[in-house]
């Protein structure tokens, strides 16, 4: 039996405190894959759980009709499965409505995006879907192109705009650094080369918060979906499985009405970037360390990589020693308890969090978490011996037999080949974004 809104749900199974058929639909969220569905969409189910109202969901997948052939058959429903050295927990969540797939049906998302009850357009569509060329400028072409946000949004407010609504917040929720305002800068110069009308209405009208967000989503596997039916007595084909953590800062300026996200935890702050540097450097700086290193000495997980001998003190090394000392803390924010928390969660045997999903668009990562902290302390005559050990077990990687899945892939194989890698890679007109020269030896 499939998951659908008349399943009979075990009594262990927390479902929707609401009635999710009388909901509007407040969110369009694009690019809904596993990361949305543990994180913000949790995060609408508890606030409406909590009183709040017509937050629904519109999921967009802008390429494959996966999700929506997931979901869909299932209502929009799907479970949560939290997974820690304490066991693991079953949650129902009803925020999603309906999933939209942008290359079968561009119509039903432009609509979406205008309808009057619409108020927020979030995006989770990784680091390389923000289309920026090395120099971080938009990619005119490819934002021209079929599976491009911008096309999307572009088209959606200006049908807001001609019909007289409001603008709209538009909420990154991808790991870029100062997100927000990366997404609101490529976003008007996209409308200043095709709607340059709407140029001015988009300052005034419109708002793009940054934002910090983080939980470990390793990519749901057959045996997580067999696991799931046994626990629910029916199957879920959109099931996700993460962490108990999960944190949500975000930069308290919207263009109109938002959902009450911090009934269910989420911090609403005035400056999200001493949370959200923290997190790049020091979680996923260390994330991606242990992928390049973990997989060279022939891990599988990321619980594997933090258990061995020879990884842990260069991961603690690189959080501590290299990445703290570069953020500015808020008052408050402890880093030191920052880093503990994070070797626990790494070393999570409950979550099956493969070193090869993290391993992907090293291209698209690895600037804003390792080669910021390398420039900080290169800037002050430094040198940072456990980034250097990960920058080395990168290329090594790009050497080696596994397969790379990076937008720049071809590129990156044939750079990192030569003895000149280093400098093909970092140097002056490198393939890399960098603000970080290495001393070529
Ligand atoms: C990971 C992130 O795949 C990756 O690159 O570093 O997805 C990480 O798990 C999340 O940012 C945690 O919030």
């Amino acid at each position: 039996m499939r998951l659908g809104r008349d399943t009979p749900l075990p009594a262990s199974v927390q479902a929707p405190g609401y009635d999710r058929a009388a909901q509007a639909a407040g969110i369009v969220h694009i690019g809904i894959g596993a990361f949305h569905r543990a994180h913000q969409a949790v995060y609408t189910d508890d606030a409406m759980t909590a009183g709040d109202r017509n937050w629904g969901i519109v999921g967009v997948s802008l390429r494959s009709g996966d999700v929506a052939a997931q979901l869909n058959p299932q209502d929009g429903l799907y479970t949560v499965s939290t997974r820690g050295v304490q066991g693991s927990q079953l949650l129902l969540v009803g925020a999603v409505q309906q999933v939209l797939v942008a290359s079968e049906n561009s119509q039903a998302v432009i609509d979406a995006i205008a309808a009057p009850t619409t108020h927020i357009v979030s995006f989770t569509v990784t680091e390389k879907g923000y289309l920026r060329g090395a120099d971080g400028a938009l990619d005119l072409a490819a934002a021209k192109g079929p599976s491009s946000l911008y096309r999307f949004v572009g088209a959606g407010l200006a049908a807001r705009r001609a019909a007289g609504l409001p603008g709209l917040t538009l909420l990154s929720c991808d790991n870029l650094a100062s997100n927000g305002a990366v997404l609101g800068r490529l976003m008007r110069d996209y409308l200043a080369a095709e709607h340059p009308d709407l140029v001015g209405w988009f300052d005034s009208a419109c708002r793009c918060p940054a934002t910090m967000i983080d939980r470990i989503v390793p990519a749901t596997t057959d045996g997580d979906r067999a696991a799931v039916e046994t626990a629910l007595g029916a199957r879920d084909e959109g099931a996700v499985v993460t962490e108990g953590f999960s944190q949500w800062v975000i930069e308290n300026d919207f263009a109109g009405p938002r959902p009450r996200w911090e009934a269910a935890g989420a911090a609403l702050v005035a400056d999200v970037a001493p949370y959200e540097t923290a997190k790049l450097r020091m979680l996923n700086g260390a994330h991606s360390a242990l992928a390049y290193i973990g997989l060279g000495r022939g891990h599988d997980y990321v619980h594997q990589a933090i258990a061995d001998p020879a990884v842990r003190p260069i991961i603690e090394r690189l959080m501590r020693d290299e990445a703290a000392p570069t953020i500015d803390a808020a008052p408050g924010q402890d880093l030191s308890a920052y880093a503990d928390a994070l070797l626990d969660r790494f070393a999570n045997p409950a979550l099956h969090h493969r070193l090869i999903q993290i391993a992907m668009d090293g291209s698209q990562k690895i600037p804003q978490r390792w080669l910021e902290t390398l420039a900080w302390h290169q800037e002050r005559g430094a040198r940072c011996p456990s980034l250097e050990v990960a920058v080395a077990a990168w290329i090594a990687f790009l050497r080696s037999d596994h397969p790379i899945d990076d937008p720049l892939a071809e590129q990156l194989r044939e750079a990192a080949a030569g003895p000149d890698a280093m400098d093909r890679l970092f140097g002056e007109g490198g393939l890399i974004a960098s603000v970080w020269r290495p001393e070529v030896k």
